[in-house]
């Protein structure tokens, strides 16, 4: 059976559900964007903190579709690439497709009122909207939910204390007394931004960073208007970027034990050579492999550590009271400002949204040790139901906009297979599913990121959890699905 005019639900409207969102229209297809919040942008539109930056070429961060002269510098500003996505989403009418406002609460499969129709979703949304979907396409979102740490006492404060990913923006900055808790990628950049605005900013070190030097180049007019009216010149360059990026940082989290490590460990190394004081430079220095934790991008966090209004603690964190930080050695640190900059919760993705897929199968109950998902797209028992950068997905090995292309695409091709009646419905089979991810857990385990350091790629038993094979490996499973791996029929 043909299925002429399917309809598709996208959930949220950040990058990879404004992609999803064109590929379904150049296909003709009826879609539906469900986006809890008021704007599309996703992490862009949350993280509005001082000093937020892309640390990812611009050139490299855009789709490939949609290729932008205009970046005005080599990592552009968060409130750039929002700008960039809201401009996107409006060139092909997304808005119009678009329920803001609307988080999607439940989905489950079921029989429709169609009699020879083999299921679809049911979805509801916290306005109480509630509509059938032939397919679900889930673009959630890693690093959605902020982390606040475990540190006692968190609630004690009495001045302004908030993550960065909930910036209050109504709260004075310049002269004041902040803390930053966390030196990841957040941390450093908002230590280069509030250093030189504070009164006194303390940041709170619990591990040392390598820190990889960007110079902040800006574009001139004249490069810009090179690349708007020579569209071959703008493809060479997201071309070389892109060829650069994979070859490098992606085959480095592989192998360590190449001139990559060593060569990129020298040049951080020479950074932290211009911080001034021996003692502030040795708290500094990393005592693991480089790309072990994410790496940090940075142009200033060495700069503004050394201002003399600047201090770097490592001592550790006792607990948080009325009137600031109180570390382990006893002192009391005041503040004004305390911003948590402690990360994300990795492993919700689009929970929690309650989803039940065949016979009733919960997500909640399938995902309950950790999330995973074949080819990190599908998983069994949910038919007709992908995810864009959903668990397993590379994360800081590839670039991220080129990944969910690639996704798209694959399922885009199993999507025709469906259309064209080839298919039932469309879902990974449970033998697929587990020996991809046992396949993945085995090669994780060889990775940069398990050579001992706490991150974020690391899962509850310690395993990355994130895409450890080449990227050529990607690009061809990507290619075209291989049907023996799916079940097709209910
Ligand atoms: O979060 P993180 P992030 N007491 O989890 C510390 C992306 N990103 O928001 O290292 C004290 O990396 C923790 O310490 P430790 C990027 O992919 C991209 O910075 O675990 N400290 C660490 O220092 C990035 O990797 C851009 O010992 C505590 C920090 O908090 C990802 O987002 C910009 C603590 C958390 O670091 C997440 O980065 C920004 C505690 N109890 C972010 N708990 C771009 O430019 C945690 N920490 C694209």
């Amino acid at each position: 059976m043909e299925r002429p005019d399917p309809k598709f639900a996208i959930i949220g409207a950040g990058m990879s559900g404004i992609l999803a969102a064109i590929k379904l229209q150049e296909a003709g297809l009826d879609f539906t964007i469900f986006e809890k919040a008021d704007k599309v942008g996703g992490t862009w539109r949350e993280n509005t903190y001082p000093g937020i930056a892309c640390d990812v070429p611009s050139h490299i961060y855009s789709y490939s579709f949609e290729l932008n002269p205009d970046w005005n510098y080599f990592a552009s500003p968060g409130s750039e690439v929002q700008a960039y996505f809201e401009r996107v989403a409006d060139k092909y009418g997304l808005d119009a497709h678009i329920r803001f406002g609307e988080a999607v609460t439940r989905a489950e499969w079921g029989e429709g009122p169609d009699a020879d129709d083999a299921g679809s979703w049911e979805v509801e949304t916290s306005s109480g909207f509630s509509g059938r979907f032939d397919w679900v396409i889930a673009a959630t979102g890693v690093l959605h939910h902020p982390k606040r740490p475990d540190i006692v006492g968190v609630d004690d404060f009495e001045g302004d204390l908030f993550h960065s990913a909930q910036w209050d923006h109504d709260v004075e900055l310049d002269g004041k007394r902040i803390a930053v808790v966390g030196t990841g990628s957040t941390g450093t950049q908002l230590t280069g931004a509030l250093g030189p605005r504070a009164g006194q900013l303390s940041v709170f070190q619990r591990t040392a960073q390598w820190v990889v030097p960007l110079e902040q180049v800006e574009y001139s007019a004249e490069q810009k208007e090179e690349y708007r009216t020579d569209a071959d010149l703008l493809e060479a360059l997201h071309k070389q970027l892109s060829e650069s990026f994979h070859t490098g940082f992606a085959s480095q989290i592989l192998d360590a034990d190449t001139p990559f490590t060593s060569n990129m460990e020298a040049v951080c190394n020479a950074e932290l050579d211009n911080v001034n004081d021996p003692v502030l430079r040795e708290k500094l220095r990393p005592d693991y492999t480089l790309g072990c934790k994410r790496l940090v991008v940075s142009h200033n966090f060495y700069d503004s550590i050394q201002l003399p209004t600047v201090e770097l603690v490592t001592d550790s964190i006792d607990h948080i009271e009325a009137k600031g930080i109180r570390t382990a050695d006893g002192r009391l640190h005041e503040f004004d400002v305390i911003v948590l900059a402690t990360g994300f919760h990795v492993d919700r993705f689009m929970r929690p949204m309650d989803i039940l897929g065949l016979d009733g199968l919960v997500l909640d109950d399938v995902w309950s040790e950790r999330p995973s998902a074949y080819l990190a797209l599908g998983i069994h028992g949910f038919p007709n139901f992908f995810m864009l950068n959903g668990p397993n997905s590379p994360v800081g090995n590839f670039s991220l906009i080129a990944t969910a292309e690639m996704q798209m695409a694959y399922i885009m091709q199993l999507v025709e297979l469906w259309r064209s009646g080839q298919a039932e419905v469309v879902h990974p089979t449970d033998e697929a599913a587990a020996r991809f991810e046992d396949e993945r857990v085995e090669a994780a385990k060889k990775t940069v990121w398990a050579t001992g350091c706490r991150s974020w790629y690391l899962d509850d038993r310690g395993i990355p959890f994130a895409w450890p094979f080449p990227f050529d490996r990607f690009q061809a499973e990507m290619a075209e699905p291989k049907l023996g791996d799916y079940a097709t029929a209910l």
